[in-house]
């Protein structure tokens, strides 16, 4: 039955709507890594945030191929029957025949495979050299010899011309993975990558220059209250500071009301992520909020999974003492309240000095007690299996930060990823980058950078490089990053030393804005969203599907490629952008609700400041349509 799917993207605040039609008909899309429905890194969180909007495209003619991993499957999968005649017969004849046949049918449906990076590779390899029918896409969200390179300290941007690819792919012992590569690339009807910066890595390094770039979305969460984003900070936020008072117990003598949370988060490449970096811009942040006398401490979080054999002694005992505390507090204030209650109850009021006996006060003294620490608070949360080697400890213990009273500037390195079953810190990664501050990335090997990205959607300012694929991307499409919390450091033409100072700078100027400033530039962030919602980027997949079928099937497809986002410039915000200078917060009067109003205000300024060029919309044609489909609003090249 000929199948007819449209796409309808709209009601993105400001950005332009599109709507897309194409005749499917019984054309089928498999999309095939070994990160479906299996958890390694990046991406997988493309494909499991873009599997809705493909479904809304694509019905039941959409199917995902990932590795057979039996905890996985029990988790992510839900079982069912085939759902279509073709598939049944198909998987029928491979199970009787050990996966040894192709599909056979009466008229068999065109066929789109589109596979993510070299590991699935090669099955794309196959299918061309063994001249199937179907038409083929390969993306690479990293190349393999880019990400050892840079991994290995070199000057990697200013020589990308320069590098003998065969010798170096040889030389690093992975020349077999590089070749599967590189013919994966070749081979593809259509070549994607993630970002601009890789396109040009991917043209040097496997020689094919990408045909479309596809940025990686996300699925935004729009809240129908507009403050409710900040409340789930607050909420994060206390919950935080909670893990923060044990971690501290016996050395809070900074004010948790005026801590700033920094973090950074991912895959643990010391170099290629930048944590290098960001230990020595919060040396240098640490000298100067010392010399400054500054009242703010900041707490710097590394979320960076390395070898461990569990949580260490001292960690836990921190947060039992916190809860010891806790539960001491709680039985006296009952107590007390009973009293306190009675006394009412009889029209007196209470003789304060006689509400507490003896022995709340020797509970409460031993409580107290308990709190005496010897040593310090401890950097990292996990006892290290390679403690003496590790990078992020062995550059903390050269500059010296080891959380001591004086140090405003505290770490805590946490070698795991985040669960909310954690005794220690349990919360989810997502609701703890809700209750930080500042995400910091300041990657030099990036192709996309999904954190800043995550950040951006939930309101949390955040600093990326020019060398990651999202900072181009903002760079490119926006034109006051840092007025929306959006900070992209510059990595590529400035020596490290001098990106080290940038980013002391920024991580200066953020710790002293004031909390009303905060939270005008978490709202401006968080208006970013649309643009990184896959509502909006997947666009750049639907374009490249249908230049792979027009090319594969040119007698069926006919689709005339265009750039999807022929310029759009997201403009500077309406309002003074915040900075220290600007602030009103010693204003006696000064309240959240100031706060929230001001929000409102900033949001209507800007709202009717927008003024987006919108991308040309995109022209598929199937040789059996009509005519093309024009951009929602009517005309093919609308301005909103
Ligand atoms: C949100 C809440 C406010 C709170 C603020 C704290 O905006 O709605 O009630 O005061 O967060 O912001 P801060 O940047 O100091 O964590
Ligand atoms: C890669 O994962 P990574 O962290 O090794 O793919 C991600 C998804 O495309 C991308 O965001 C990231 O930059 C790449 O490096």
């Amino acid at each position: 039955m000929p199948l007819s799917r449209s796409l309808s993207v709209t009601s993105l605040s400001g950005l332009d709507d599109w709507t897309e039609e194409l005749d499917l008909e019984d054309a089928v899309l498999f999309e095939i890594a070994w990160e479906v429905a299996n958890k390694v890194g990046g991406i997988y969180t493309v494909i499991q945030t873009k599997a809705r909007l493909t479904a809304e495209e694509w019905g039941e003619n959409y199917f995902l191929v990932g590795p057979y991993m039996e905890s996985n499957v029990r988790t992510q999968v839900e079982l069912i029957e085939p759902p279509s005649q073709a598939v049944k017969r198909t998987i029928d004849n491979m199970n009787s025949a050990g996966c040894k046949f192709a599909a056979q049918c009466d008229k068999p449906p065109h066929i789109l495979a589109h596979f993510h990076e070299w590991l699935a590779g090669l099955g794309l390899v196959l299918c061309r050299q063994r001249q199937l029918p179907v038409a083929t896409i390969f993306t690479t969200h990293a190349t393999l010899l880019g990400r050892y390179l840079c991994a290995a300290n070199i000057d990697f941007y200013n020589n990308l011309s320069n590098f003998n690819v065969d010798k170096e792919a040889g030389d690093r012992q992975i020349y077999h993975r590089y070749c599967l590569e590189r013919a994966a690339a070749h081979c593809a009807h259509i070549f994607t990558t993630v970002s601009q910066i890789t396109a040009i890595e991917a043209e040097h390094l496997l020689k094919r220059k990408p045909d479309v770039v596809t940025p990686n979305g996300l699925n935004v969460k729009k809240f129908s209250a507009t403050h409710e984003f900040q409340n789930l900070h607050a909420h994060s936020k206390a919950r935080i500071q909670e893990f923060v008072r044990g971690h501290f117990y016996g050395s809070l003598d900074f004010n948790l009301d005026k801590s700033v949370f920094l973090f950074i988060a991912g895959r643990y490449e010391f170099c290629n992520k930048g944590a290098d970096i960001f230990l020595e811009a919060l040396a240098r942040l640490n000298y100067l909020l010392r010399v400054k006398n500054s009242d703010v401490t900041v707490i710097a979080f590394f979320i960076m999974p390395a070898r461990t054999n569990n949580f260490n002694v001292e960690s836990l005992k921190g947060q039992a003492v916190r809860k010891q505390l806790w539960d001491t507090a709680q039985t006296v204030k009952e107590k007390f309240g009973k009293k306190l209650y009675e006394s009412l109850l009889v029209g007196q009021l209470p003789d304060v000095s006689k509400m507490l006996d003896k022995e709340d006060f020797t509970m409460m003294k031993r409580a107290i007690f308990s709190t005496q620490r010897q040593c310090q608070p401890p950097i990292c949360t996990h006892n290290m299996l390679d403690d003496g080697s590790d990078p992020i400890l062995n550059s903390l213990r050269r500059i010296g930060l080891f959380n001591s009273s004086a140090d405003r500037v505290k770490v805590i390195f946490h070698p795991e990823f985040l669960s909310s079953t954690s005794p220690l810190l349990p919360m989810d990664y997502e609701e703890f980058v809700r209750g930080c501050h500042l995400g910091v990335f300041p990657s030099y090997y990036e192709p996309w950078g999904y954190t800043p990205a995550e950040c951006t959607v939930m309101g949390i300012p955040s600093i990326s490089t020019n060398l990651s694929g999202f900072g181009c991307f903002m760079e490119e499409h926006i034109a006051d990053p840092s007025a929306y919390g959006v900070y992209i450091l510059d990595r590529r033409y400035r020596s490290v030393d001098e990106s080290c100072n940038q980013l002391t700078s920024f991580l200066l100027q953020f710790c002293q804005q004031s909390r009303r400033q905060r939270i005008i530039q978490r709202n401006r962030t968080e208006r970013l969203s649309d643009l990184l919602d896959w509502r909006y980027l997947g666009r750049y997949y639907i374009s490249a599907r249908y230049t792979a079928l027009a090319t594969a099937f040119p007698d069926t497809y006919c689709y005339e490629p265009q750039d999807p986002t022929s310029g759009f410039s997201y403009p500077r915000p309406a309002s003074i952008p915040p900075s220290p200078a600007m602030s009103r917060h010693s204003s006696p009067h000064h309240s959240d609700d100031d706060d929230h109003e001001r929000y409102d205000e900033d949001l209507e300024a800007e709202k009717d400041r927008l003024n987006f060029r919108q991308p040309s919309s995109l022209h598929p044609c199937n040789k059996n349509a009509s005519e093309s489909i024009p951009a929602s609003d009517g005309s093919s090249d609308a301005n909103s």
